[in-house]
């Protein structure tokens, strides 16, 4: 008896067998995510011999320049789910506005989909890691169309979230809310197989990942928690930290549930228009349940990210996950930081501009 670990599809079809009227619509949608994240490997892996590297020219609804790369994988995420016929809308950060399933459409599916095609951008020209970023959320029963208030459903709704990370090797990480799972492409089945079943992230960590050069923005409980950190055994943490930065947050995930940690993308002063960089209906929330399904905490410093009613298709957020300790204790000193304010500072009192939004 050959001792192969099972293939996605495997997976797929063992967890349908628990809900015995189901019709194949989700299992479709899954593997109509990873057909399209198997089609980006190959892509990624020619690098600059496919022709994709560098700007497309064009600036995408959050004003940033798009990478050929960027318009390519969102191409690619739109046709792969297109055809099958299995989600009745799509939100994407390439897209200011969803697609959504035209009335005439014969199966027009019970799933949405929102997603980051490609995550890291700035990574693809200098040849390092970058990822894909899913979310499968429940279409409004009865059949209707879809409005684009549809996909403003809290991460906790979701019915599955995954990542595909463009690495040495190519991984899918999944949560169909049973546990988060790894995948790892082998290139010559061209199938992912189950190589990290039940990831879970340790509770305590001595790593954390954060911008640095964004240091004069931080709010007091961000700079709180890294100066304690980088004040290493001598300081009230008592022990060294290390600290990672890869710029795609699918890479860093992808370190945290392996080995722990924690990243942070926090609100800052910035630009006191966004509350945060991260966007949360196709990066934090997914990102939230893989954590979670996996023992770890995902938060806006504040709150729960999974909890958050969003307010737009392209809401930003700042967003904290890891290691449960830490995520705690970042949560703990923005409560600090909220009880010991002057009521007559109007930026951080509880109703003020820095106060959470969620
Ligand atoms: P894109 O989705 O535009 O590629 O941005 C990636 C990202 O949102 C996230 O994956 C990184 O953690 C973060 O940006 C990196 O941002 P910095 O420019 O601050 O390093």
């Amino acid at each position: 008896m050959l001792n192969q670990p099972i293939t996605l599809t495997q997976y797929l079809i063992e967890e349908r067998r628990r809900f015995p009227l189901a019709s194949g619509s989700f299992n479709s949608v899954v593997l109509a995510v990873a057909l399209a994240c198997k089609a980006l490997s190959r892509k990624v892996a020619y690098g600059v011999l496919a022709g994709l590297h560098g700007q497309a020219g064009s600036v995408n609804v959050q004003g940033e320049s798009q990478y050929k790369l960027d318009v390519l994988a969102n191409e690619q995420f739109l046709q792969g789910l297109q055809w099958g016929g299995n989600v009745r809308g799509m939100l994407s950060e390439e897209m200011e506005d969803p697609w959504l399933a035209k009335d005439t459409d014969v199966a027009a599916g019970d799933y949405l989909l929102a997603f980051d095609p490609l995550d890291g951008s700035s990574n693809i020209d200098v040849n390092l890691s970058v990822g894909s970023i899913f979310s499968v959320l429940r279409a409004p029963e009865g059949g209707r169309s879809i409005r684009v208030e549809d996909f403003l459903q809290p991460g906790a709704r979701q019915v599955a979230a995954g990542y595909a990370l463009y690495g040495p090797s190519t991984m899918f990480v999944l949560t169909v809310g049973r546990g988060t799972h790894g995948f790892t492409l082998n290139p010559e089945l061209g199938e992912f197989l189950l190589t990290h079943p039940d990831l879970r992230v340790p509770e305590e960590s001595q790593e954390f990942a954060i911008n640095a050069s964004n240091s004069r923005f931080w709010e007091p409980p961000i700079r709180r928690y890294v100066e304690e950190c980088l004040a290493g055994r001598n300081g009230v943490r008592e022990k060294d930290f290390n600290m990672r930065w890869i710029a795609s947050m699918v890479a860093d995930a992808h370190r945290i549930l392996t080995r722990g940690g924690v990243f942070m993308y926090p609100r800052d002063t910035k630009d006191p228009a966004q509350s945060g960089r991260l966007r949360l209906l196709y990066e934090c929330n997914p990102i939230g349940l893989l954590i979670e399904q996996a023992g770890g905490r995902a938060s806006s410093g504040e709150a729960p990210i999974l909890q958050i009613a969003p307010s737009g298709p392209h809401q930003r957020i700042g967003f904290v996950f890891g290691s449960k300790q830490e995520v705690e204790r970042i949560e703990r000193y923005h409560r600090e930081r909220v009880d010991e304010v002057e009521p007559d500072t109007p930026l951080f009192n509880r109703r003020g501009l820095f106060r959470s939004m969620g």
